[in-house]
């Protein structure tokens, strides 16, 4: 269950529900209240006798639960002020509107809004109830009945339910469109228990070389990796438990793992790749040479130039590297 606020600056069939657009026109997900979790909807948090929320409210509903029959399934809705209920054969896309019971009202105390729909045995399906409340008095319940069966159920943990689970720090996840349109929260979410996750850094216990690059891992932590790196020294301790450290090491142009594409084949000391770039982009030429001082003439040893007016035969590069030595 997610509680939403709104402004009252909207028209009568915005602020009422009067259809399913100008329900969804009654959200401002950026607005969001508060979320708990309730096991059916029979709460009292959401009773629509009670006064649970301020004027200019919404609740927002989701669950998915499990068929365990196949047939045509009937839901009833009631609420106070407008509500629909929606069911999506494919959790996370559109779904169809099963029941609802628009505009503004008290509740009927009664399952006269409802609809069916065909359900698959061992399939999972997404409910949503969306609501508005305008003034007074809100909330709505949602009831079932399985195919063949007399009677109505109260929807919840009589069936096979759950939900996503959103942390008190993730409460972003619940604040955009698509979570009103489709039910899936923004970000983070798992369908059940406590959000876990696997938590790299990397970096080095010391200086010098005996403490080498490392990846640190810790698995299966509820804790945000802003708890273990963003923080005062020591980042990436043993604060969340031991980690797991895996030394770092990078090895390119093995030809036995898979080349590069940079990687270039040098033939001399019987052959081997190496990674280029600028220094073989500039300084490798075409392989013919030319006298140092004219960069023209062309030659194949020292002897072909005049070394104090040519100066010597150098590769025909873009670049020439060279080194200057001095004392005083
Ligand atoms: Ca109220
Ligand atoms: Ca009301």
């Amino acid at each position: 269950m997610v509680k939403y606020r709104h402004s009252s600056n909207k028209g009568n069939d915005v602020l009422c529900g009067s259809n399913h657009n100008n329900l969804l026109s009654s959200y401002e997900p950026g607005r969001y209240e508060s979320h708990f979790y309730i096991s059916d909807m029979n709460a009292s948090e959401i009773d629509p006798n009670n006064d649970n929320s301020p004027n200019y409210s919404n609740f927002f509903a989701v669950a998915e639960f499990q068929a365990d029959i196949t047939g045509s399934w009937q839901f009833a809705i009631d609420g106070n002020d407008g509500v629909e209920l929606e069911i999506q054969t494919t959790p996370g896309s559109t779904g169809t509107i099963v029941a609802s019971y628009y505009k503004c009202h008290i509740r009927c105390n009664c399952q006269s809004y409802n609809g069916t729909i065909s359900l698959t045995k061992d399939n999972w399906y997404r409910l949503i109830v969306r609501h508005t409340e305008k003034t007074g008095k809100d909330g709505f319940k949602v009831w079932y009945k399985k195919p063949g069966s007399g009677s109505w159920t109260i929807f919840g943990n009589t069936l096979t339910i759950r939900a996503p689970y959103i942390s008190s720090d993730n409460t972003c996840a619940l604040t955009s469109t698509d979570f009103i349109n489709y039910g899936t929260p923004g970000t983070g979410e798992v369908l059940s228990g406590p959000i876990s996750r696997h938590l790299f850094c990397s970096t080095s216990l010391g200086d010098g070389p005996s403490y080498p690059p490392i990846i640190r891992m810790l698995q299966n932590k509820i804790n945000r990796i802003w708890e273990w790196v963003s923080k005062e020294r020591p980042v990436c301790n043993n604060s969340l438990g031991t980690p797991t450290d895996y030394e770092v090491r990078v090895q390119v142009c093995n030809a036995s793992v898979g080349l590069e594409a940079n990687c270039k084949y040098y033939p001399s000391g019987g052959g081997i790749y190496k990674p280029i770039g600028l220094l073989q982009k500039y300084g490798e030429g075409d392989g013919s040479k030319v006298c140092s001082k004219t960069i023209s003439k062309p030659c194949n040893t020292d002897s072909d130039c005049n070394t104090s007016t040519e100066g010597l035969c150098v590769e025909n590069a873009k670049m020439f590297y060279g080194l200057i030595t001095g004392s005083y």
